[in-house]
């Protein structure tokens, strides 16, 4: 059966600064904590870093001629705030506001919508050497960075979306390490968590004040689709365990001005919380246009039986977690055709989370703005409709039809969503996996950074041209 999307229903394709880039020494750059992570032993499996990436920065034209072909109507990318400010309480770099007004009229006269992440993680180091986002004062800095990227852009920018999944940032960045800047402190997790939440308020503050009611404001979240293994009280208390720390954290405190004190209790022992000040959570609590959620894959969680209770198994347990307070949860291993990043495949996934979140927010759009899967491409030589090599990827091309149709679901059971953003437009580095993962519904060659089409791009060209799937 073929769905047909709403006339105004916006196709975009997504990537993020540190991840395409490259050219991080140009521009009057000056280092991200992902330049720092990089450089240290064993944190990128490959060993690679961003420092080349898909060399975006000199060739944007071209990347935007591949939308065109795609007839994609928006891109969502992301600045890099140390191109803007490239040191500590410094002038703003002309050099990189020029980059990204060039990059933004290409935009402009290609037809293209930006949507535009102010922080996709690549906080500038200076910041991190005082402390990062568990410091306050990082949130202060993103409000002044988000004021200069308003006055400097201004209409360019058809959506502001303030943060890209602080879920990884907290978490990863603070809680397991596995991301820049490799920290493992459950206490400066919480407090990267709320700064991360002020941060978003007030750059929503700084952005209005600049550009007034009628600039179009968003967050993006990585939702967690958590299920409960199975009905027992235990396992449904273990998924409502994950969601307070996954979903809640965020949700609460910048759609409905609060923290569930749950939250609290559970980390009484980590943390007093006294870096939520008091009038913190009015200015976390900002009406936004559309809530950005990113949507790859569910969980099945259930109550971790410990076999021996003891103070040292219970924090093992619950480092074995990015999230604090997560020792009663197990997560269960993936099932079914898994991708090449082991991720299950459950689309149905996607339309719940959109039809929940659309019954809690009425009147709240929501917009897919990452969804996409990495598999072992190959590439033969010949065959595509340009010309040249091509790469046949029926997986990715199954993914991206079944997640598409759940997003057609959703929005038959009423979902108000207003858009959807394939991730990725290019394969890119893949944080700590490096490029050993394939995320592009556009391969890169990273030997001469050709752009070499696929299967799954040549889909969503008709997806996207024809509105339907
Ligand atoms: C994220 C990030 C992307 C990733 C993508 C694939 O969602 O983690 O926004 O930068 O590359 O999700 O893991």
């Amino acid at each position: 059966m073929t769905y047909t999307f709403p006339p105004n229903f916006l196709w975009g394709v997504a990537t993020a600064s540190y991840q395409v880039e490259g050219a991080i020494q140009e521009g009057g750059r000056t280092p991200s904590i992902w330049d720092t992570f990089c450089e240290q032993t064993g944190t990128i499996s490959d060993g690679s870093s961003g420092a080349v990436a898909c060399d975006q920065y000199h060739r944007y034209i071209e990347d935007i001629e591949l939308m065109q072909e795609l007839g994609v109507g928006a891109y969502r990318m992301s600045i890099s705030w140390s191109r803007i400010f490239p040191e500590y309480q410094g002038p703003v770099n002309d050099e990189g506001v020029q980059h990204y007004l060039r990059v933004l009229r290409a935009l402009r006269s290609a037809g293209i919508k930006a949507v535009v992440t102010l922080y996709h993680w690549d906080l500038p180091q200076y910041l991190q050497d005082r402390g990062g986002w568990a410091s306050r004062e990082t949130a202060v800095a993103f409000a002044q960075y988000a004021q200069v990227l308003a006055r400097a852009f201004g209409d360019l920018v058809d959506t502001w979306t303030t943060l890209n999944e602080p879920w990884c940032s907290a978490y990863l960045g603070y809680g397991n390490g596995m991301h820049a800047p490799g920290i493992r402190d459950y206490e400066q997790t919480l407090a990267a968590a709320h700064h991360l939440n002020l941060a978003h308020g007030l750059a929503v503050k700084a952005i209005r004040g600049v550009l007034g009611q009628n600039a179009k404001i968003s967050v993006t979240l990585n939702l967690q689709v958590n299920r409960a293994a199975s009905d027992k009280p235990e396992d449904i208390a273990a998924k409502q365990r994950a969601d307070l720390f996954a979903n809640e954290i965020w949700l609460g405190p910048m759609l409905e001005g609060r923290y569930d004190d749950k939250i609290m209790q559970a980390t009484k022992e980590i943390s007093d919380w006294g870096f939520v000040q008091q009038g913190d959570l009015e200015i976390i609590h900002q009406s936004l246009d559309n809530l950005g959620i990113n949507y790859y894959s569910t969980a099945y969680v259930k109550q971790r039986h410990m076999s021996d209770s003891s103070e040292a198994s219970r924090i093992a347990a619950s480092h074995a977690n990015p999230m604090p307070a997560q020792e009663y949860v197990e997560v269960l291993p993936p099932t079914g055709q898994l991708t090449a990043m082991g991720w299950n495949q459950e689309p149905e996934g996607l339309r719940d989370i959109l039809v929940e979140m659309s019954q809690r927010y009425p009147g709240l759009a929501l917009a897919v703005t990452e969804n996409g899967s990495a598999w072992d491409d190959e590439v033969e030589s010949g065959g595509s409709p340009f010309g040249g090599e091509i790469v046949h990827d029926p997986e990715r091309v199954a993914y991206l039809d079944a997640h598409v149709r759940a997003v057609a679901e959703a929005i038959d059971l009423g979902a108000a969503v207003s858009g959807y953003f394939a991730w990725s437009l290019l394969d890119n580095f893949e944080w700590s996996l490096g490029y050993s993962k394939r995320f592009g519904i556009i391969r890169v060659d990273y030997e001469n950074q050709e752009r070499i089409w696929k299967d799954s791009g040549l889909r969503y060209r008709e997806i996207a041209r024809s509105n339907t799937v």
